[in-house]
């Protein structure tokens, strides 16, 4: 069994090409995502990254801009705009159902986790693949600009990641129990993959909560059970390719480079995936213990998904 750890797009587009050579080279694969965007908005309780990795695995996410749904269109948001509402967030009409019906869950008492494995089910995931929130319990990622503290869709979305990143936290991490088969997973897995997402607000949220960090470190070649732990960089020739990494690293003082985020990682992986771009950053990888492997890890096509995945898969082996 693989785990995988992922923020929105871009973990959601090595998810997809993990899950294309399951249960062919991967018995089963677990996905763990980060909860650390969600937010509420006009009454609904809105999951992006949760939706992004589900969208992608089953096929149907919108590819120009990787999150919502391909084709979707925009009249409810039209309408709110009409009657007054600040509809700074783009809701599509056919993803508006998945947080209508998500928030009726919970205000139901459901968990997240339970309506997640509903959705995917619904929308024809297969059951070899999983998709796991890193917690049931809330956690709210928060970013300190200039002007103070914002919630996360507020920087990112709303204010479009302009502001300079001073500091980040995770609020409710400290008291938020990781979900339990998420933290099973780690445990267990043959393989733990980093996914090419945002290492400050995509991956840290999930390595925030209790006991996540140790289990993974534990995994460790001390451990003896020869579990593999891979990270794909998400910077690529020192610049991310999908939002504000970049930026983050370099406002919290790391070296934007994909050998700063495989600094990052010391301790919790063996093997860096860096891009055939950043292959001269080869022999400091291996200078810090990992191994490094070269690859194509731009993702535009499905196709392209999967052979990373592929590739993942054969440097294993080695
Ligand atoms: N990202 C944007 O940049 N603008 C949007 O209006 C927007 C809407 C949106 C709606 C549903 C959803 O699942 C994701 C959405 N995202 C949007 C992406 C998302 O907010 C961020 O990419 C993640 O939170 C960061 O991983």
């Amino acid at each position: 069994m693989w785990a995988a750890l992922a923020g929105g797009v871009g973990g959601a587009k090595l998810a997809r090409g993990l899950a294309a050579i399951t249960p062919e080279v991967i018995d089963e694969l677990r996905v763990i995502v980060n909860t650390g965007d969600d937010f509420r908005l006009h009454g609904l309780y809105i999951s992006p990254d949760i939706d992004t990795v589900v969208y992608t695995l089953a096929g149907i996410a919108n590819p120009e801009t990787g999150w919502g749904i391909a084709g979707d269109t925009a009249n409810t948001l039209e309408q709110l705009r009409r009657l007054g509402a600040d509809a700074w967030f783009w809701l599509g009409d056919r993803d508006l159902a998945t947080h209508i019906l998500r928030t009726e869950w919970l205000s139901n008492g459901g968990k997240l986790s339970e309506f997640t494995e509903h959705i995917a089910r619904a929308l024809g995931i297969p059951a070899a693949v999983q998709v796991l929130p890193m917690t049931d319990a809330p956690v709210a990622t928060e970013i300190l600009t200039p002007g103070g503290w914002l919630a996360f869709q507020d920087y990112f979305v709303r204010r479009r990641h302009a502001d300079e990143v001073r500091d980040v936290r995770f609020a409710g991490a400290d008291d938020a129990a990781p979900l339990p088969q998420a933290l099973a997973t780690l445990r267990q897995a043959d393989v733990v993959v980093f996914c090419p997402s945002n290492p400050i607000v995509s991956i840290g949220p999930i390595l925030a909560l209790r006991g996540v960090r140790q289990a993974i470190e534990h995994r460790g070649a001390s451990d003896g059970s020869r579990c593999c732990r891979v990270a794909v960089s998400p910077i690529i020739g020192g610049q991310a390719l999908k939002g504000p990494a970049d930026v983050m690293l370099r406002g919290l003082g790391h070296e934007v480079s994909a050998l700063g985020v495989a600094q990052l990682y010391a301790g919790l992986i063996d093997i860096f995936v860096l891009d055939e771009t950043d292959a001269a950053l080869a022999p400091q990888v291996a200078a810090l213990g990992i191994r490094p492997v070269v690859a194509n890890t731009i993702m535009c096509a499905p196709q392209d998904s999967r052979a990373l995945a592929l590739a993942i898969a054969q440097a294993i082996s080695k």
